[in-house]
């Protein structure tokens, strides 16, 4: 350990202003958050989980915040480093339209293997409804996770193989919105 300084250097600076769309002062003003919350300077799951408690109350958000971790552990060694940190809070809070769609595609795609399948976007869904519970009035059609799905997969999946790309992904999301209530709601986190 002992890597976490309490400062970033210069060299760190530069580097997270080209990869993230921060100025230099946004950036140490988020570092400085983020030691706060995380004196280790690694995030871990439950940690990350705990964050996610503060903001959902009432709500079971730990299944949906182990999904969101997957996905900011950008090098998937079990924790979250500032620079993976604000990578994701980049995307999900200013990334063109077409950056937080690639983002959400791979929250839904589990496993990673370039297609989400009815059972990862279930998988998902569930978790998102148990995360807001009472909170949200449901529409009849899309009063569960399964409907939802079903009501998703209707819209996207064209050719009823089961499947959705990317491709089809980015089409039906913009006729369908929700579909980014995920990252949405992360949102309303930072
Ligand atoms: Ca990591
Ligand atoms: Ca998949
Ligand atoms: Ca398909």
């Amino acid at each position: 350990m002992g890597k976490s300084n309490s400062k970033l250097s210069a060299e760190q600076l530069t580097e997270l202003q080209k990869s993230t769309k921060f100025e230099r002062k946004e950036i140490q003003q988020w570092h400085k958050g983020f030691l706060k919350d995380c004196p280790s300077g690694e995030l871990n799951r439950t940690e990350f989980k705990g964050i996610y408690k503060q903001f959902f109350p009432f709500g079971d958000p730990s299944r949906f915040a182990d999904y969101i971790f997957e996905v900011f552990d950008r090098n998937h060694n079990g924790s979250i480093d500032f620079t993976e940190f604000l990578q994701a809070l980049s995307i999900t809070s200013r990334g063109s339209p077409e950056e937080k769609l690639r983002w959400a595609f791979e929250l839904y795609d589990i496993d990673g293997d370039g297609l989400i399948t009815k059972d990862e976007m279930l998988k998902i869904v569930d978790a998102i409804y148990r995360m807001v519970g009472s909170m949200v009035q449901l529409p009849k059609d899309e009063d569960t996770p399964e409907k939802r799905v079903v009501k998703i997969f209707h819209l996207m999946d064209k050719n009823n193989d089961g499947h959705i790309d990317l491709v089809k992904f980015k089409e039906g999301s913009h006729q369908d919105p929700l579909i980014m209530q995920a990252l949405n709601l992360y949102d309303g986190l930072v």
